[in-house]
């Protein structure tokens, strides 16, 4: 069976819906609120529960036989930078719960963690191509939650004894733009929320200035990436852990491509220090080499096929039929 956690969430619906679709029954789903009508059908379980109770995991894990979890369950950048304690209660302490009832199971667990690229901090040169193994020295909470969880994830799954049945897998993602939901306390809100709001007619005052870099991808290509990471042969994975991207436009570049189609959208300014400090410690570009090699990561939308044949169509299709 297949666990997902932080099911309502935006990847967590678009993930169920494509493992539907490639034919995969016997899934089951955790969120702390009921599950959205729209995926209720693809389930053949789901839980409304707390990922930090114990009780609730210990009983998912009980009662079903699971041999893939997906856990996207998380507090994002921003909101965690707010509620530190419980951010890492529900990011660290969350994902220790079911580590500790995998170590209780005798067949191997695929488990896939999404990480992020909060991990990384530059101090200067953000124009730097970076590896995954350099700058992770992490200056925000959601950053710290989510690298000590892949050094763990990593660790049971390669060094430990204790744990000879976990095959640990993540990615590190940074901004998910998607056409039919906005992302929740995450400081790259910034380009799904512009974009959203131009394709409605609306104006949008940004949080961050102008040249603020970072990558970005669709989520069909993100949901794509997790496919074929988890179905990658153990043999050719060097690492648990690979970072990706697919474009990453300033905020400038997306507002004149939005110009392109909306004329009309205008956007200020009004930056907050905050956020805008955590952008600027993240890398503006990726050195995607272990991904390609590994398992042949390849987005299908660059920055002009992402707008103007996924997000712009798309959205509009969105809120027309929402009217
Ligand atoms: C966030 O903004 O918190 C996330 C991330 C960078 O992982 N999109």
């Amino acid at each position: 069976m297949i666990l997902i956690t932080g099911l309502n969430g935006e990847m967590g619906s678009a993930l169920v819906q494509r493992l539907h679709d490639l034919g995969k029954q016997n899934i089951i789903g955790l969120d702390i609120k009921p599950v959205k009508e729209s995926i209720k059908p693809l389930l053949s379980k789901n839980y409304i529960g707390d990922i930090k109770d114990k009780s609730l995991i210990n009983k998912i894990f009980t009662e079903n036989r699971i041999n893939e979890v997906y856990h996207l369950a998380a507090i994002l950048s921003t909101k965690a930078e707010s509620i530190p304690f419980l951010s890492h209660q529900i990011n660290v302490d969350g994902f220790l719960n079911l580590l500790e009832e995998i170590q209780n199971y005798k067949s191997e667990v695929k488990f896939f963690f999404a990480s992020s690229i909060a991990v990384y901090h530059l101090d200067n040169d953000k124009n730097i191509k970076i590896s995954e193994d350099d700058f992770c020295n992490p200056s925000n909470m959601y950053g710290c939650n989510k690298l000590y969880c892949e050094k763990i994830g990593s660790y049971f799954s390669k060094h430990s004894n204790l744990m000879n049945n976990l095959d640990f897998r993540s990615l590190r993602f940074s901004g998910i733009i998607s056409a039919n939901t906005l992302p929740v306390g995450g400081t790259s809100d910034y380009a799904p929320e512009m974009i959203h709001n131009a394709v409605q007619n609306k104006d949008y005052t940004c949080y961050v200035n102008p040249q603020s870099c970072i990558p970005f991808m669709v989520m069909p290509d993100a949901i794509e990436a997790i496919i074929n990471l988890m179905h990658s042969s153990k043999k050719k994975l060097k690492r648990n852990v690979y970072h990706i991207q697919a474009f990453n436009p300033t905020v400038e570049k997306i507002y004149n491509k939005l110009k392109e189609h909306f004329p009309n959208f205008q956007l200020s300014y009004d930056v907050n220090q905050r956020r805008q400090s955590l952008i600027d410690c993240w890398p503006c570009e990726l050195n995607q080499t272990a991904a390609i090699n590994d398992w042949g990561w390849k987005p299908k939308f660059d920055f002009d096929k992402a707008f103007d044949e996924y997000l712009i169509p798309s959205i509009l299709d969105f809120y027309s039929n929402k009217d």
